[in-house]
């Protein structure tokens, strides 16, 4: 049993090494929400990966912050858990909030693992030793810088390239970099930026041999991506509109996609990530896991949810230096020539979180402890 006697809630503020793009706006420096829970003299952390403003989901780190200081982190301490998976039951009279509750979650079953004495991801029930990566780059100044970006990531040896787009910067950019490189695998992210009006000029994007076109429609959308779909011979991937283990059934069923990009944050945490993983193997869809600009901290969970069996592609989880001058744990994240990250073999996420550096970048903290409770 696990006892979690405190959550500690901060607030660090970090700058990117280079600005990231999306059909949502430019992010240059990181607002992040970190939580570290107290068990038995032991420690764990979680990342939430909500962004500053609430572009890419309804959380952001304000609403994040509130609904874990009042609402998650008291429903937490001072309960016995079995692990990690006790978590969702504990959260579940709070709707939504998805982003909140993962980082607490992924921080209890570190802390389980820590306490077992074994990997993250071997407890997850992972069955690779190094995992495939690949980009995800962001819309660019221009054209020539972008295929500048590319060059580099492709020397870096990462096997798969993203192209984020949106209106004006899709088919003219996909044309170019094609003529370049006729044979690596690429994709693109469009981040709900298109309409059902734009259907057609999608449909002429199966020219370009994209390995998918992920989220072309709505956030919140199964049918018009279903409808989408009939009219394209390329997959399309779903990342926002997969909610859920139940989201990846409907989704799979409308044919609405057929690949997923899971992300633990977007699910709700490690044992809604695993749901999505199983629900989708058992159905043949590939899924692959995404990325939100993580510090360390939520690369190193994200590395150990990919270690599981059907993350068959090369996914969104790269190098801490693309990101962070810095970064918050040690070793740093590295990718090798082959464009893969080696799944660590040490206890819990196998990665030491850097205090020192994370007190110097803190600019608020909170913390919730249980309530001493009256034996009767
Ligand atoms: O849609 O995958 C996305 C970053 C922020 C918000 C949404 C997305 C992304 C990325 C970056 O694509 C992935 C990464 O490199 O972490
Ligand atoms: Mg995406």
């Amino acid at each position: 049993m696990l006892t979690i006697d405190a959550v500690h809630l901060r607030e660090i503020n970090m700058p990117l090494a280079f600005p990231f793009e999306t059909s949502f706006g430019i992010t240059t420096t990181r607002r992040i929400l970190l939580v570290e829970i107290e068990s038995d003299g032991l420690t764990a952390w979680g990342e939430c990966v909500a962004g500053e403003h609430p572009y890419f989901s309804e959380e952001s780190v304000d609403t994040a912050w509130i609904v874990t200081e009042q609402e998650l982190a008291p429903r937490l301490v001072g309960q016995d858990l079995v692990g990690g998976g006790g978590c969702p039951a504990l959260f579940r009279q709070v709707r939504g909030n998805r982003m909140a509750k993962a980082a607490l979650e992924n921080a209890v079953w570190d802390l389980e693992a820590q306490k077992k004495r074994v990997s993250l991801a071997d407890m997850l029930g992972g069955t690779r030793s190094v995992i495939p990566c690949g980009v995800s780059i962001g819309i660019q100044p221009s054209p020539a810088a972008l295929m500048e970006k590319i060059a580099e990531e492709l020397e870096a040896g990462y096997q798969r390239i993203k192209l984020k787009c949106k209106p004006g910067w899709d088919t003219e950019i996909f044309d170019q970099v094609r003529k370049r490189w006729p044979n690596i695998r690429l994709s693109c992210d469009a981040n709900s930026a298109y309409r059902v009006v734009d259907i057609d000029h999608i449909a002429e994007w199966d020219r370009f041999d994209l390995m998918m076109i992920e989220q072309p429609l709505w956030y919140d959308d199964f049918y018009f991506h279903s409808m989408l779909q009939k009219r394209l011979d390329t997959p399309i991937c779903l990342d926002e509109s997969i909610r859920n283990r139940r989201d990846a059934l409907a989704a799979i069923d409308m044919d609405s996609c057929r690949i997923i990009n899971i992300k633990l944050g977007r699910v709700g945490g490690f044992s809604e990530a695993v749901a999505v993983h199983n629900a989708a193997g058992e159905r043949g869809v590939p899924v692959w896991c995404g990325g939100m600009l993580e510090t360390g901290i939520g690369r190193a969970h994200n590395i150990a949810l990919s270690s599981l069996p059907n993350f068959s592609l090369p996914g969104d989880v790269s190098a801490s230096r693309r990101y962070w001058i810095e970064d918050i744990i040690e070793p740093e994240v590295t990718v090798s020539r082959e464009g893969e990250i080696a799944v660590p073999e040490g206890i819990g996420s196998g990665y030491t979180v850097l205090r020192d550096r994370i007190e110097a970048l803190t600019v608020r903290r909170q913390t919730v402890r249980a309530a001493a409770r009256v034996m009767a």
